[in-house]
């Protein structure tokens, strides 16, 4: 019997930058989700790429001097570099300048063309150029600015083509409030009153102000609007309308499309229309997640250096930061990035509980049996519960996994890995090894945790494909023995199971060794002041002087690197600051009013020729400026942001 088939696709991701921790997540869950769907038996197709297109890009490769394909190769590797160190398995590597895609997209545009789906006017609005967006005077936000970004925009005005919206605003309402297209279903009301019931407006599918983009055919001086162009990237890669693939008819529609918040309009409605305007089926299900937040916003770019995936994969593993990444962020909801949160999870999680109930099995097999387990069993308390616990998996996560609720699996997973090192605590295989008359208990109550721990790394190495083949080989397992159907039975390992001691899976870290190190990285690798920008030499220290007047103190602007609350302390905070003249730390006493994570990137007023002190038993070079509030809180001074780090304030 042929495998049924499933297609699932990441964005295409814009190589204007490093990839980042964002990129991360959606690539990840696609991941986590392909590896799921091939264990369970469908033929996967799993895509992902990068947009290439577009002003922001053609703009990026002249500041650096370089022609738009050398700058996006230069990157388009970097992005590739990081799904290997991830272990992303994707089957498909897109790339919008590819041949194929743009003969696909020429092609698109022609028919919209000829059906009467596109015509040709002109275009005057707003234009916000990071996020290749149009955008009409009432979208905007408060400050008239891009409601997405909340950047600027400008003013465009050219001849364009446009695409008529409105003959598929109906079918696109109720794809959105009466199916389950859109997940989660609570985002879909938001688009409908914002976008559909004030009228859905024509959309400006060309531009003629740049070059870098796919030549309208019919009208070379037009290139093809950015998100026409990378919207069409998810049947371009199956060969619609291409000479290179002929994937469409086993893969089309796809089964999961996945992105963030930040894109879901697009995905919600321009490509529903663009599907329908072609009369082609429409993809079964957009999957939309919230971001990944650093200090309060969308993690991006700019923060690149402050949760580097290269760096954390490298100190952690890559399997620690997917499973850290999947299991902070729920469907729908935004989910803060701390590395001490990170640290902590991978300790109690990872070290503590899987690593722990591996390491404890293999070695009492080890010790008490010289590693190979006689085949008597005897049956006792609590087995029936494990047994119990494991056996009810395969369902959960099934119907999580439907939902694409990942972290929810990962959660359903954790709980039998919690059960298995509570079983151990109630059996105390340690107190049973005393006596000889408990030899064949003993024996069962290894192998009932052999066992819980094969099937719990099944559906875990979709997740942590890199650690899971570690555990088979530690427990004995044939390849025979981790098939996705033995998830339905208890007893799959040899009744005689040789194990196998292996190196530690998840050494545990030292939190705030490794926050200290962390912070010592991100300030070595922090964006010093930019070179492009106007030189400055912050003056030396002025020599210590006795206090006397306000000109005596040596007062800098200094950018907070890395912030935490210090332990055992309501008041206080620990900041790194970047000062322009090596860095340092500062104690302050504002933690009642302050998270860490406002104050990181902000730029401060410091006190900078203080005597070091110790405060809390932490030492503290300086003192940064704050200002009491009439109801006797008190905030921080924050400088202008375009002062430079070290400049001295009079
Ligand atoms: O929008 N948290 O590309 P892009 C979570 N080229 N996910 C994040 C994230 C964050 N902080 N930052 C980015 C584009 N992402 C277009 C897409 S598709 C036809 C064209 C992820 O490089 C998330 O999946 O800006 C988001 O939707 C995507 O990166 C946008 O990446």
């Amino acid at each position: 019997m042929s495998k049924k088939p499933f297609y699932i696709t990441t964005p295409i991701y814009y190589p204007s930058g490093n990839p980042h921790i964002g990129h991360c997540y959606t690539t990840v869950a696609c991941d986590s989700i392909a590896r799921y769907r091939r264990m369970q038996g469908y033929d996967v197709k799993f895509l992902t790429g990068t947009d290439e297109h577009g002003l922001k890009i053609e703009q990026k490769a002249k500041e650096k001097g370089v022609t738009p394909k050398a700058y996006v190769d230069e990157i388009v590797q970097i992005f590739q570099s990081l799904w290997k160190t991830m272990h992303i398995s994707y089957d498909q590597y897109i790339r919008t300048t590819d041949d194929y895609h743009i003969e696909t997209v020429q092609h698109i545009f022609r028919t919209l063309y000829d059906k009467g789906y596109i015509y040709k006017g002109e275009y005057t609005g707003k234009y916000c150029t990071p996020c290749e967006s149009f955008w009409t005077p009432s979208q905007l936000d408060e400050n008239g600015c891009c409601p997405e970004c909340h950047r600027p925009v400008t003013e465009a005005k050219e001849e364009a083509y446009f695409m008529k919206m409105s003959p598929f605003a109906d079918r696109i309402e109720k794809l959105l409030l009466e199916t389950d297209y859109l997940q989660p279903k609570t985002r879909a009301v938001e688009l409908v009153n914002n976008f559909i019931k004030p009228g859905l407006e024509d959309l400006c599918v060309s531009r003629t102000s740049f070059t870098w983009g796919i030549p309208v055919t019919f009208d070379e001086k037009h290139v093809v609007y950015v998100w026409i162009d990378a919207l069409s990237n998810y049947i371009s890669a199956l060969g619609y309308q291409n000479h290179a693939f002929h994937d469409f008819e086993k893969f089309w529609p796809a089964d999961v499309h996945m992105v963030a918040k930040d894109i879901m309009r697009f995905h919600a409605i321009i490509w529903p229309a663009m599907l329908m305007a072609l009369d082609l089926p429409l993809p079964k299900h957009l999957a939309v997640h919230g971001w990944i937040t650093f200090n309060g916003q969308k993690m991006s770019k700019s923060m690149g250096n402050v949760v580097d995936p290269f760096l954390l994969s490298e100190r952690y593993g890559a399997d620690a930061i997917r499973y850290h990444i999947l299991r902070e962020m729920a469907l729908g909801a935004d989910s803060s990035f701390s590395n001490e949160i990170m640290i902590n999870r991978i300790n109690s999680d990872l070290a503590n509980g899987l690593g722990n109930l591996v390491s404890r099995t293999v070695a009492m097999v080890d010790k008490y049996f010289g590693g190979t387990l006689p085949t008597e069993r005897q049956p006792g308390a609590f087995d029936d519960e494990l047994q119990a616990a494991a056996l009810g998996l395969k369902e959960k996560l099934e119907s999580l996994l439907d939902n694409t609720q990942l972290n929810l699996m990962l959660a359903e997973i954790f709980q039998v890995v919690s059960r298995a090192n509570k079983y151990i605590d109630e059996t105390a295989p340690w107190i049973l090894a005393r006596d000889d008359a408990n030899r064949i208990r003993l024996a069962t109550v290894l192998y009932n945790l052999l066992e819980t721990i094969r099937m719990v790394s099944v559906p875990l190495s979709a997740f942590m494909p890199e650690t899971m083949p570690k555990i088979w080989a530690q427990i004995g397992a044939s390849e025979a023995d981790v098939q996705y159907e033995t998830l339905t039975q208890f007893g799959k390992l040899p009744a005689d199971v040789t194990v196998q001691k292996g190196e530690i899976l998840f050494p545990r870290i030292d939190v705030d060794k490794e926050i200290d190190e962390l912070n010592q990285l991100i300030l070595a690798s922090a964006p010093k002041e930019t070179p492009e920008a106007p030189a400055y030499t912050p003056e030396p220290l002025a020599e210590e002087i006795a206090i006397d007047t306000f000109g005596q103190v040596d007062l800098r602007v200094a950018k907070v690197i890395a912030c935490e609350k210090v332990k055992k302390s309501k008041k206080l905070l620990k900041l790194q600051l970047d000062d322009g003249m090596g860095g340092r730390q500062v104690v302050s006493g504002i933690a009642p009013w302050y998270q860490p994570e406002e104050l990181i990137g902000k730029k401060i007023m410091l006190v900078a020729n203080l005597k070091p002190a110790k405060l809390c038993g932490v030492e503290s070079c300086g003192m940064i400026c704050a200002a009491d509030m009439p109801d006797g809180t008190v905030r921080v001074i924050f400088p202008d942001t375009e002062l430079p780090v070290g400049a001295k304030i009079r």
